[in-house]
């Protein structure tokens, strides 16, 4: 069993495209063992994507993900990492492939519509970025 951290992102969440997301996570084996919807602040949206600092698109990302409530989860199952890339699609939605996530919800690169952990390092950081190990309920 793998975790990964999955956040629907500002566009998605005004879109209320929150059911349809969580039920393609449900319908691909994946549970979800930890869930919050928060506005974030500035210092939490620099923190969470603080290895893109140097990047040029940094400070649109992070007034994107200010821009309105998200939801953050935390998924479980079997390869949950890639498993949920392979639901989201490729970063750009004109580059994701038919049926991902992105293809159907995603507007632009900036906006979106979801955000999945790369790897076995980032996925245990960005869980512990949001939930304690009490707030997680592994069945
Ligand atoms: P995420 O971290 O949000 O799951 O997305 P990702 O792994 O597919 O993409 P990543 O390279 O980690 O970039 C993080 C987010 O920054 C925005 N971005 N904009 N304008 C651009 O060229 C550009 N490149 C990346 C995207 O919103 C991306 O999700
Ligand atoms: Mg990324």
């Amino acid at each position: 069993m793998e975790r990964t951290l999955s956040i629907i992102k500002p566009d998605a969440v005004a879109k209320n495209v929150i059911g349809e997301i969580y039920t393609r996570f449900e319908r691909a084996g994946l549970k979800i063992v930890a869930a919050r919807m928060k506005h974030l602040s500035r210092e939490e949206a620099e923190g969470f994507y603080a290895v893109h600092r140097e990047r040029p698109f940094f400070k649109d990302l992070v007034a994107f993900m200010m821009s309105g409530p998200v939801m953050v989860q935390v998924l479980e199952g079997e390869d949950a990492i890639a498993r949920n890339r392979e639901l989201m699609g490729a970063t750009d939605p004109q580059q994701a492939a038919p049926g991902t996530i992105r293809a159907d919800f995603a507007t632009s690169i900036d906006a979106n519509a979801v955000h999945g952990s790369d790897g076995a390092d980032t996925a245990k950081e960005e869980i512990a970025f949001f939930f304690g190990d009490d707030e997680i309920y592994s069945r």
